[in-house]
């Protein structure tokens, strides 16, 4: 990794000039949980790369990994696109898919803050909903500018009618227990034709970032990958 020499406005058109878009940083405390970078040392800030909306399914429809028939299409795309990217920023990037073990996400999107957790599993966003892709972290071995934090705590605390928890069909969601997989996958393959496979109802009922609910082809898309891989951790001893 070379010295970091990227700047906030320029990195966040770059990332969203191929369909991605910064979601938000943070500053790791140093008494507290630590972000490594590739050589060992802790990352001095993090910054958190998303998906949300048709223009990230726009640019990936685009690439060519969209149409090799090679396996994991949208890591490959995802990878390629923004390692480049963070490379030419002087930035390490680590991915979700990279495991198991996994890196931990869902708690690095928690601390750039806007975000809750939810019944559903996945976090929910104050401005993009339960829509919001986390696709890579890129990290600094300086402090640097990061966006701004939002205040709240994300929307799931304060919404009292949490429609999405009636919306499964599947009653894959308990508002103490949270969500069951397999409840939901099994649901799935009973239904061929269940129209949790155009895109999740519960997903689809949350009240926040209603307009930035996918493609159905591109829920489809996400709800094979989903049921692909709860049938490979399955299949594991
Ligand atoms: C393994 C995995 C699953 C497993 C969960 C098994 C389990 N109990 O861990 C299965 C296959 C069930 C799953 C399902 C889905 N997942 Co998933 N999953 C992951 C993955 C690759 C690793 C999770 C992990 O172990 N992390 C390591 C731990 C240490 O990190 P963590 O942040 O501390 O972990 C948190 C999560 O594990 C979470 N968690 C625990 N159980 C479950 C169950 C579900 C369903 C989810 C979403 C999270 C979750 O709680 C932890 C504490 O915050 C992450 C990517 C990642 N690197 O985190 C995506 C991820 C969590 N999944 C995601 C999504 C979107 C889904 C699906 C909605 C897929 C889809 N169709 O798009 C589904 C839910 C199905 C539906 N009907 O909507 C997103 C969540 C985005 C967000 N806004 O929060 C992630 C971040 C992937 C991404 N690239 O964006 N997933």
């Amino acid at each position: 990794m070379s010295n970091p020499q990227h700047h906030l406005p320029e990195l966040t058109a770059r990332i969203a000039g191929e369909g991605f878009k910064l979601l938000g940083g943070f500053h790791p405390d140093p008494d507290g949980p630590q972000v490594y970078l590739p050589d060992g040392r802790p990352a001095a800030a993090v910054f958190l790369i998303g998906s949300v909306g048709v223009e990230f399914w726009q640019a990936y429809r685009s690439a060519p990994e969209s149409r090799d028939g090679g396996t994991d299409p949208l890591d490959r795309f995802t990878r390629r696109v923004l390692s480049a990217l963070a490379g030419e920023a002087g930035l390490a990037a680590l991915f979700p898919f990279e495991g198991p073990p996994y890196h931990p996400f869902q708690q690095w999107a928690l601390r750039t803050g806007g975000f809750s957790p939810s019944p559903l599993g996945v976090l929910v966003h104050e401005t993009y909903g339960p829509w919001a892709g986390l696709r890579a972290a890129f990290l600094s071995s300086r402090k640097a500018e990061i966006p701004g934090q939002p205040a709240g705590q994300g929307p799931c605390p304060g919404c009292e009618a949490k429609p999405c928890i009636a919306a499964c069909p599947a009653c894959a969601i308990d508002a103490r227990r949270g969500y069951d997989a397999e409840r939901c996958c099994g649901h799935l393959d009973t239904l061929g034709e269940s129209p949790c496979w155009s895109g999740c109802l519960s997903r689809s009922k949350c009240p926040y970032g209603q307009e930035f609910a996918p493609l159905p082809d591109q829920a489809r898309f996400h709800m094979n990958a989903f049921v692909s891989l709860v049938r490979s951790m399955a299949a594991k001893p």
